[in-house]
């Protein structure tokens, strides 16, 4: 099955309002008006008003989180509705740094990525093992679970609305890469889980790998059968660094 690769940027807590006109303005000049893959970008929610009032037709726009609630007494929260109304298209859910920074656990993740799909949002459901649990044998077991709640929540049908990025915590704010042989090994894995609930399903949705990509793996990475794409974290900070990884997928 032919799965169209998706270039996300994750911008995390960075940029400014100037960065966010810089930023747009380089991918209107450079980006291709119909490119072969989808691109978006990840600001952080007070400048996703700016993204999307200036990004070119073709980029995508989402946020790094959401709530878990619907609208109402939650202070200091974004609600799914409130994105979906500002234009938001994608969110990002169960970022690793999220669910250790913040203690975002398996099922909040779960009830974010609901939240999400009940407000026409693609979410993006991040996971991953940290280095000890790889050490311990235990990544395959840690990146189901993360998968699998969520698949207990809404069910396969609900899940495939969404993306699901493989971003091996080891490897975020690192400098350290799983090798394209290490990401496939995982993809293939999550992809042939699926399989065991839904073949067509697992040959459809999008598996991103993120950590640490950059111009010069991204090639490599994007040529395993299921890599779709990647979620970039640092090199998705200047405009030169994320068209190099754009133009791997193309
Ligand atoms: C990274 O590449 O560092 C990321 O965390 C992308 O989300």
């Amino acid at each position: 099955m032919n799965r169209k690769l998706l270039v996300a940027g994750n911008w995390k807590m960075h940029g400014s309002l100037a960065f966010v006109d810089e930023m747009m303005s380089a991918l209107r000049q450079s980006l291709p008006d119909q490119p072969k893959y989808d691109v978006a970008v990840f600001p952080v929610y007070i400048h996703l008003y700016e993204v999307i009032n200036n990004k070119p037709d073709s980029v995508l726009c989402g946020a790094q989180n959401l709530s878990e609630y619907d609208n109402g007494a939650v202070t200091g929260e974004v609600s799914a509705e409130m994105l979906q109304d500002l234009g938001c298209d994608m969110v990002l859910v169960g970022h690793s740094e999220r669910r250790i920074k913040n203690n975002e656990s398996n099922s909040e993740v779960a009830k974010k990525f609901a939240q999400a799909l009940k407000f026409n949002l693609t979410p993006i459901l991040c996971v991953g093992e940290s280095s000890v649990q790889r050490q311990g044998d235990q990544t395959f077991d840690v990146v189901w679970d993360q998968i699998n709640t969520v698949i207990e929540h809404i069910g396969m049908e609900s899940l495939s609305q969404g993306v699901i990025a493989y971003e091996p915590v080891w490897a975020i704010g690192t400098g350290e890469t799983a090798s394209a042989e290490q990401a496939q090994e995982v993809h293939q894995f999550i992809r042939s889980q699926l399989a065991l609930n839904d073949d067509t399903i697992a040959r459809r949705i999008r598996i991103l790998y993120g950590g640490s990509c950059k111009g010069s793996n991204a090639y490599e990475l994007f040529s395993m059968p299921d890599v779709d794409g990647g979620l970039i974290g640092g090199a998705s900070l200047t405009a030169k660094d994320f068209m190099a990884i754009c133009q791997q997928a193309d």
